[in-house]
């Protein structure tokens, strides 16, 4: 009996299968509105057959976009043309997610395949970037940004719960918040970004602030039904791990009692000299060790590429849900070649009726 093909209930929703399509930017998008581009790749998307397919990150305000490509939620119109995409994840038998996030110090960047670096000053389409202080990223991101006020902290808090409000009248089942890989969430919990000396600066409560009243002011406006989730770099190979998985811990507990449903693990990001030992699932153990320690359920992603190591990674109780990313992108259907690969005998757990009532009956190899 595979664990992987095993449905998975939080909340309201009921996923058919533990594997999730992470989001991943497409960098598609004008002014932040979803175009044919996103119609096409998001239901075909769900239509391979995962339980839950997460639109990606999607910016709360203009500046707080990665890239001038990508998609955003902070007016109506970008989230009436992001409905009929929540719509068709859900027929295909997907669970529709979103990802919303502020890029931080790490926005006004160029596309990955356009230099994947910081637009240079005085090129019209960029924009002043802002972070808990004034510290850059460094490397390709090298751009200095303004230090927030207690005024933009509060703004971009309250931008995040307007963006929460349009995902749920959208018809999102699923919410996101994008505290990982070094943006501007990250980077308030992250000692190498945010070096405040107010309350929202220096010890480990006071650096997790921003995100526990974030996911407050989200809460607030997110239905109690639908399972709200974060995604959140609990380590960053820059040589002080422990503590700061210690601490990492300690805020996805306190995460967790400020309503967090699931803990999407991911890597911090929040420095150019990280050392990461990339390599197949390398992250599982990590999340391991936050679903056990902060008793929570939890997703992970990084290099489970196949249908043996994401059964593995469910079945040895490491992860609730496996993020396969960017083997969708190869094959949208990897769910259904991991049906296959993993004997699953019943593929309506993986396939949507039209298809599974012929592929279950009449094998066509
Ligand atoms: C990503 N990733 C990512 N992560 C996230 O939290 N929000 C996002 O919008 C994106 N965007 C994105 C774009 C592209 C092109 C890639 C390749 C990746 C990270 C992604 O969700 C996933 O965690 C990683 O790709 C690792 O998983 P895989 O690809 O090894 O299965
Ligand atoms: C991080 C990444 C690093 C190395 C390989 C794959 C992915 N992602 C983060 C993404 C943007 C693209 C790079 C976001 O979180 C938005």
């Amino acid at each position: 009996m595979s664990a992987l093909f095993q449905p998975f209930s939080l909340k309201d929703a009921t996923l058919r299968n533990r594997i999730a399509i992470p989001p991943m930017c497409q960098y598609m998008a004008v002014d932040g509105v979803a175009n044919d581009w996103h119609r096409v790749h998001y239901p075909a998307l769900a239509r391979g057959g995962g339980g839950l397919v997460i639109v990606e990150a999607t910016a709360v305000s203009p500046e707080g976009r990665i890239t001038p490509a990508c998609l955003g939620l902070w007016n109506d119109a970008q989230a009436e043309a992001l409905a009929p995409i929540a719509a068709a994840i859900k027929a295909a038998g997907a669970v529709p997610g979103i990802q919303i996030g502020h890029a931080g110090r790490k926005a006004s960047a160029n596309l990955p395949w356009q230099g994947d670096d910081h637009i240079a000053d005085g090129d019209p389409r960029g924009w002043p970037t802002i972070s808990p202080s004034a510290v850059a990223f460094g490397a390709k991101l090298p751009k200095v940004p303004k230090a927030m006020t207690l005024d933009d902290i509060a703004r971009v808090r309250a931008d995040f719960a307007a963006a929460a409000r349009r995902a749920r009248n959208a018809g999102f089942e699923w919410l996101e918040l994008h505290f990982a890989h070094g943006y501007l969430g990250q980077s308030f919990f992250s000692v190498h970004a945010n070096q405040r000396d107010d309350a929202y600066g220096g010890s480990a409560e006071n650096r997790s602030r921003f995100l526990l009243e974030t996911l407050a002011a989200v809460r607030e406006v997110w239905p109690e039904n639908r399972p709200l989730t974060a995604r959140f770099g609990v380590i960053e190979y820059d040589g002080r791990d422990e503590e700061t998985l210690a601490e990492a811990i300690g805020l996805t507990r306190n995460l967790k009692r400020g309503g967090l449903d699931l803990l999407s693990v991911s890597v911090g990001f929040s420095t150019p000299k990280a050392d990461i030992p990339w390599g197949p699932a390398f992250l599982a153990p990590i999340a391991a060790r936050v679903r056990e320690e902060a008793a929570i359920p939890v997703a992970s992603s990084w290099g489970i590429g196949t249908p043996e190591l994401a059964e593995a990674t469910v079945a040895n109780g490491q992860l609730d849900l496996v993020m396969v990313g960017r083997s969708h992108l190869a094959n949208p259907h990897w769910p259904m070649h991991a049906a296959k690969v993993l004997k699953v005998e019943r593929p309506t757990w993986v396939l949507p009726a039209p298809y599974a009532h012929w592929l279950e009956r009449y094998r066509t190899e």
